[in-house]
């Protein structure tokens, strides 16, 4: 049966198609995330065959995984990415909502610093428009600030917590996440700019226009999107 939701086999498809776009040489930002870590498992396997690639990991996540799979690794501070693969919670054209994996705050730098950015998604992510709920990661003193912020915006903001012990989710950075749930975003751009000027918000989860190419899975292929 051919499939069109979020399954391992199509996340797969998509991570290892845009694995196969990384030529040797080149640095790449690891992004976060199981369809990420499909790409990222593929370039392991390319290096172990003898491709010369570095990459500069977005999460404690994907730092682990790089390492277990052979990946040199290496920073921004010495090289800057050709290209960033890196996954989404929801793409609508070359917008996109991130932070799942609560590491969008080191996504966004990696991803935006590299000259292309390849997303790799399954066909569950497609929208029309962009309704997910847009992770803001916050200071802990600023969370209740945020919150007012976000209501102001007409937002209801909800901090995440961990699943398997009580208490927030703690990201890489020491920060807490409120996902903030708007309903249709009308304007990306705009709530973007509204987030992104919040004091206290470290970083928000829309990615407006940063996608320079998506590789889609679906139960029987890859559809590379521009
Ligand atoms: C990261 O992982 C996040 O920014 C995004 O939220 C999530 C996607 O995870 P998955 O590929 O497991 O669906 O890229």
């Amino acid at each position: 049966m051919k499939s069109t939701d979020g399954s391992d086999a199509a996340k797969r498809r998509a991570g290892e198609a845009a694995a196969d776009r990384v030529d040797d040489g080149m640095v790449v930002g690891l992004g976060t995330g199981s369809t990420t870590a499909h790409a990222i498992r593929a370039l392991g396997r390319a290096v172990d065959a003898g491709l010369d690639v570095r990459g500069i990991p977005t999460s404690y996540q994907s730092r682990a995984l790089a390492r277990e799979v052979g990946i040199p690794l290496t920073t921004l501070d010495e090289a800057t990415p050709d290209v960033a693969i890196d996954g989404a919670d929801q793409f609508a054209g070359n917008d996109l909502v991130k932070g799942g994996g609560a590491a969008h705050a080191r996504e966004k730098v990696v991803d935006a610093s590299a000259d292309r950015l390849l997303v790799v998604a399954d066909e569950s992510k497609r929208a029309e428009r962009l309704d997910h709920p847009v992770p803001v990661e916050v200071l802990p003193d600023a969370v209740p600030t945020v919150e007012r912020a976000v209501r102001e915006a007409g937002g209801e903001p909800t901090l995440r917590t961990a699943e398997r012990k009580d208490g927030p989710v703690v990201t890489d950075n020491g920060n807490l996440v409120l996902d903030c749930a708007f309903g249709t975003i009308d304007s990306p751009g705009d709530l973007a700019t509204t987030l992104s000027t919040q004091p206290g918000g470290v970083e928000h989860g829309l990615f407006v226009g940063l996608a320079d190419t998506l590789y889609v899975g679906s139960g029987d292929g890859v559809r590379v999107e521009r």
